[in-house]
């Protein structure tokens, strides 16, 4: 039994949802993915973790496909809106999924490929015939979800979480941010990742609360909202505050006020997904009058730290241990830290993803023998508050929240006949937190980077494509032959 489903039933009378200005009760939510389990059952019993890719807008009807696929028994595998098509096959084809459920704007990417390849095609516009089948009764030990994830790798990892693990993530935080059935929350995250699946829409509905969504991230389209006065928790990650604070600066004094106001009634501002820089904490402070809650997750472990929600949130640390996980800092053999140095953050817990996907050596590698994930973050505990001090890896960079992998834009610049040798770095970025820049090797004089950068477009999302690009004869190298990532950063 699927806890976070059977919860919906305490709560038939309360608003769940509210998306393209409509409202939707609990009830809307249980019925109607009720439903569409058994559209997707199609006359089985159970689609015994099949995995069920989809592509669908934030909304009503992408909670109501998500429930309706754990309710058939499926893993849910949300895709991202905003990727080119290769990108998106790579995710339907390393997950095997067997059906795809999309909105009908993003029917005509997959029509030709899903006949092709015996893909099921369900487009939620459309009416569809539905045949009356029991739902299977799901144990909270089957896998629920497979999210993908930039590593030191090229290609993105699928990380496997099964009901038990995403429950545990969810009570986690439940507990340690006080969600409660009056909250309400507004959703502007992408919903492929954890931040927005777990911690928003996750947290918010296992408590009988209101998600309230927007089609994407607006600052004018937030304010308005946070005017309304009704929303009194936010959660995003720093860019977003970035952007809201430079929206907010050049707004009339009118305007400033009312929106100042209307911030006083929430009641938590959360930030993480990448570092806060002590500059925009601050400044959100003097414009909404709260202190952002800095907290630190991963998407195999969910959240692992947190700055207290009633004690002291400290500007540049990101808290201590959340309830039920398990924190240990480690030297380079995976023993202890000794006390005050800095170390690797391992975990251990119930919210701790299971395992890659199809990659068990990865898997293995992951984890020491003792059972602890290597989150690959180093850290330092001051008077009891984890600092994070940086990565292990070079080769991952977090813009705006995003983990993006250097190696993975690397390979495809390689593929570019114009291009001989090329290093992807992340470049410190008030706003992005790290810029992507490139340094190409070319044999072409004439190199044109805006060419390059619209062909890098096809191939992966935009997000990822670097925002610089620096022209070099050769790329420093050690007397190893490797590159040094270190130089070119300090060239650029
Ligand atoms: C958009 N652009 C970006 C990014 N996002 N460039 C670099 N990094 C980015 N993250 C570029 C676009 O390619 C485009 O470029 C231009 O910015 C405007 O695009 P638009 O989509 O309008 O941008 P936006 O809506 O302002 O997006 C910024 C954003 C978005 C809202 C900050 O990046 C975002 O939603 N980030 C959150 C990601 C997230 O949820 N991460 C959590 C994963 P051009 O104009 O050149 O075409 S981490 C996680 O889940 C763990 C567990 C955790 O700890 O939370
Ligand atoms: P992802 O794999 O996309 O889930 O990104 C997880 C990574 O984001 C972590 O390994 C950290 O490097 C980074 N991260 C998340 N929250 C924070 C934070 N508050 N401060 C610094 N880094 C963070």
């Amino acid at each position: 039994m699927i806890t976070l489903l059977e919860k919906a039933k305490q709560y038939t009378n309360n608003v769940a949802i509210i998306s393209n200005e409509k409202q939707y009760f609990y009830r809307d939510l249980i019925n109607q993915s009720d439903s569409y389990a058994k559209l997707l059952l199609n006359g089985d019993k159970d689609l015994a973790e099949a995995r069920v890719a989809f592509m669908i807008q934030p909304g009503f009807d992408y909670v109501k496909v998500q429930w309706a696929i754990w309710k058939a028994g499926g893993v849910v595998v949300p895709l991202c809106l905003t990727h080119p098509f290769p990108s998106l096959q790579y995710y339907i084809e390393d997950t095997q999924a067997s059906i795809i459920i999309v909105n009908a704007i993003f029917a005509p990417l997959f029509v030709d490929y899903c006949k092709e390849n015996r893909i099921r095609l369900i487009i939620v516009e459309e009416e569809n015939t539905i045949i009356e089948t029991a739902v299977p009764s799901i144990d909270l030990s089957r896998a629920a979800m497979i999210l993908y994830t930039s590593g030191t790798t090229n290609k993105p990892k699928g990380v496997v979480t099964t009901h038990a693990t995403i429950e545990a993530q969810i009570i986690s935080l439940v507990e340690a941010w006080h969600w409660s059935s009056s909250d309400r929350t507004i959703c502007v995250l992408p919903l492929h990742h954890v931040h927005g699946i777990i911690n928003v829409v996750g947290c918010s509905l296992w408590s009988g609360a209101i998600c309230e969504f927007l089609p994407s991230f607006s600052e004018a389209a937030l304010f308005n909202e946070f005017s309304k006065g009704a929303i009194n928790v936010f959660m995003a990650v720093p860019t977003i505050y970035f952007k809201l604070i430079a929206f907010f600066e050049k707004l009339p004094v009118s305007e400033q006020e009312k929106i100042k106001t209307a911030m006083q009634s929430f009641r938590l501002m959360v930030s993480g997904s990448a570092a806060l820089p002590v500059t925009v904490m601050e400044k959100w402070e003097s414009i909404s009058g709260h202190r952002l809650l800095e907290r630190y997750g991963m998407t195999e472990i969910g959240m692992g730290l947190s700055n207290p929600y009633l004690g002291e949130r400290k500007p540049g640390y990101v808290g201590l241990p959340l309830p039920g996980v398990q924190v240990m800092l480690a030297d380079e053999q995976y023993q202890a830290a000794a006390i005050d140095e800095p170390g690797e953050i391992l975990i251990k817990g119930d919210t701790v993803f299971t395992k890659y996907w199809n990659n068990p050596k990865a898997t293995e590698e992951a984890f020491t023998q003792n059972g602890w994930f290597k989150t690959g973050d180093i850290a330092v505990i001051e008077n009891d508050y984890y600092r994070i001090m940086g990565r292990n890896s070079v080769d991952i960079i977090k813009s705006g929240g995003y983990k993006i992998s250097a190696l993975e834009i690397e390979e495809v610049l390689r593929t570019h006949e114009w291009i001989n040798d090329c290093a992807v770095v992340g470049i410190p970025d008030e706003e992005w937190g790290e810029l992507i820049v490139a340094a190409l090797v070319s044999s072409n004089p004439m190199l044109d980077t805006v060419q390059i950068n619209q062909w890098l477009r096809t191939q992966m999302a935009a997000y990822k494509t670097p925002k610089k690009y620096i022209i070099l004869n050769e790329l420093p190298r050690n007397a190893m032959g490797k590159v040094v990532k270190g130089d070119i950063k300090k060239l650029i």
